[in-house]
């Protein structure tokens, strides 16, 4: 008895349990200040308030789905040791809770930094389910007096099935006209965020979450001097930056030195644009300013634009490659590699006349059976990518194997590559070969991108942007066994085919992780099978599994 309270006692002096209900439900909202439109929201409301928690702490959160499809919420960038099963991954990782039932995720908070909580299921995200995640340090290797969270959205007038059914639309020309979102910033019209108010002296934080479906983001301080300190919940060295590029899925921390004096006040710009959507003023880029007050008496200084923001490069492949510059915080040593894997992620026409996105010439289908319970229950043909589908884009890896990816981009885009369960090391950024583009309908450039290395230290990330034509080298070891989606946060591209599953150590998926039984409930409530391979039968044996059309051309 003694020593029951004892531990009680202790685990209460260093963690918490917070708990969180939410009903996702359709929401009416004007988000933007220009429309009303049906969105996706949390107990009747948009935005979702952001989540805040401690290092060490448990978040229990309590999905009730009353939407008309199922749902599912995943952590974005936490890792899940141990805990592949509450990943949040549809398909992958569990069925989706159907509509009317609820599902209570147990999300272990053993890291620190900036996440973010959105919908993994329908592409739910996109019409407002998302809310950034804070998990503040017992003890930051950074000192600063207060923060600031600037959580950066797009949003659109349709909502996202709509904008995808123009884009699949065989008969309908493609690509489809450009739409052109507003920004908004905790969840307005990004040029009505409240001031940040800064004190004379003081070091701020700022936290910028980039939860766009699609979109890209430029922010910018002038006058303040900004040091990146974080990238995906990752501590770097001290960086400094005039100007920084956030990529879908991204995040990032700057530490920021108020002035001595309060007779100024300042701006931060925030530029939303897209490089495939034509440059046409007032709507792509879209521009916004916001305030930094030092004194309500101070005299507003007006941010000079393009002085500011113009520092980064037009060109695409120039403004984005920064953040291999960035050594992490740990000074931990390059990883040795076991097994490289090419990935050429890409698009093509195909024979039923829609466009799809690929890795590996193969466009992404979710599977009949989640991966993981795949994994879970077909033995030793776990071991076989085959099982899982051969559109779930499996490779199988063992445990604690040193892996990289060499993930080529042979088209005129940038992506956002997102790996679940895992920071990667950033290890090189540098040109395609001439064959890949070519075997992916490209021309190769005429001036190659030169290859750029990491630091000494190479820096972490969970999302990183693969620019056009070039190809971007991340290595990680195999620690996390489970089934863990890697896929293109941009997410018409995710929708599209652009992921693939990254299986590790089934065998020990097998020995030694417990699936919790109503998670399979909610699979049978929807006819969905639980064991067997991706069409839920034993072996080899796909049949059931829906017929891919070809590809015509790239
Ligand atoms: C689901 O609800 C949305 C939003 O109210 C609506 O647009 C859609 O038609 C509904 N779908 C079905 C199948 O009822
Ligand atoms: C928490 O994370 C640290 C590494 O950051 C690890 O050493 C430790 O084992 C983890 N704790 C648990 C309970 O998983
Ligand atoms: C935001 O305000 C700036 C001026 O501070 C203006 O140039 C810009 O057009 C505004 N953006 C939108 C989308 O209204
Ligand atoms: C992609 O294809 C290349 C070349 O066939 C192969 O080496 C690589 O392992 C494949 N990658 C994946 C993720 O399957
Ligand atoms: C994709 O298909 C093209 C055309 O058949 C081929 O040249 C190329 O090697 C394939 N790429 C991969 C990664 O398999
Ligand atoms: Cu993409």
């Amino acid at each position: 008895m003694k020593l029951l309270t004892c531990i009680i006692i202790l685990t209460g002096a260093y963690a918490r349990r917070i708990d969180l209900s939410w009903d996702v439900g359709y929401v009416q909202v004007n988000r933007d200040g220009y429309k009303t439109r049906t969105a996706i929201g949390v107990n009747g409301k948009l935005p979702i308030p952001p989540v805040y928690a401690d290092e060490g702490d448990t978040l229990f959160l309590t999905v009730h789905n009353s939407l008309n499809h199922s749902t599912s919420i995943h952590a974005h960038g936490i890792l899940q040791t141990g805990s592949n099963f509450m990943d949040g991954a549809a398909m992958v990782t569990q069925c989706g809770i159907p509509p009317g039932d609820s599902f209570t995720y147990e999300i272990y908070l053993n890291q620190t930094g900036t996440y973010w909580l959105h919908g993994h299921d329908h592409d739910e995200l996109a019409d407002g389910l998302r809310t950034p995640l804070v998990i503040r340090d017992k003890q930051s290797p950074y000192a600063y007096d207060d923060e600031f969270l600037l959580a950066l959205e797009d949003w659109y007038d349709a909502s996202f099935q709509e904008r995808m059914d123009l884009t699949t639309d065989p008969t309908k020309p493609f690509p489809p006209p450009p739409s052109y979102p507003y920004a908004l910033i905790n969840g307005a019209n990004a040029n009505f965020t409240k001031p940040m108010i800064f004190a004379p002296g003081s070091t701020y934080r700022i936290r910028l979450v980039n939860m766009a479906a699609t979109e890209w983001f430029k922010f910018s301080m002038p006058g303040h001097e900004m040091l990146v300190i974080e990238a995906d919940g990752v501590y770097s060295d001290p960086f400094a930056i005039a100007a920084m590029t956030i990529g879908p899925g991204q995040r990032y921390s700057v530490l920021v030195k108020a002035h001595n004096t309060n007779n100024l006040n300042y701006q931060y710009l925030v530029e939303l644009y897209a490089s495939f959507i034509p440059h046409t003023d007032g709507m792509n880029p879209r521009y916004y300013a916001g305030t930094i007050r030092y004194s309500e008496n101070a005299v507003d200084v007006v941010a000079d634009k393009q002085a500011a923001l113009g520092q980064i490069p037009e060109d695409i492949s120039l403004a984005w490659d920064w953040d291999i510059q960035l050594q992490s915080h740990s000074h931990k040593p390059l990883l040795p590699v076991s097994r490289s894997f090419d990935v050429v992620i890409g698009g093509a026409h195909f024979s039923d006349g829609v466009t799809r996105d690929l890795i590996n010439n193969s466009s992404y289908v979710t599977p009949m059976i989640p991966s993981l319970y795949t994994a879970k229950s077909i033995g030793k043909w776990a071991q076989n990518p085959l099982v899982y589908g051969p559109n779930a884009n499996a490779i199988v890896v063992d445990y604690w194997e040193p892996i990289e990816f060499v993930i080529y981009n042979p088209s005129r885009l940038p992506h956002a590559m997102h790996q679940h369960g895992y920071t990667f090391q950033i290890v090189e950024y540098g040109p395609i070969d001439d064959s890949v583009a070519i075997s992916q309908g490209s021309n190769p450039p005429d001036t190659p991108a030169p290859i750029r290395n990491c630091a000494r230290w190479p820096m972490e990330r969970d999302t990183v942007v693969v620019l056009p034509m070039q190809y971007v080298k991340i290595r990680f070891r195999a620690i996390n066994i489970g089934t863990w989606l890697h896929h293109c946060h941009i997410l018409a591209h995710q929708r599209l085919g652009m992921a693939m599953t990254v299986v590790v150590a089934p065998d020990l998926v097998q020995k030694l992780m417990p699936i919790p039984e109503s998670m399979y409930t909610m699979c049978h409530k929807q006819g969905i099978k639980t064991q067997g391979n991706a069409a839920g039968n034993p072996g080899l044996d796909l049949t059931g599994l829906p017929e891919m059309p070809y590809i015509m051309s790239f």
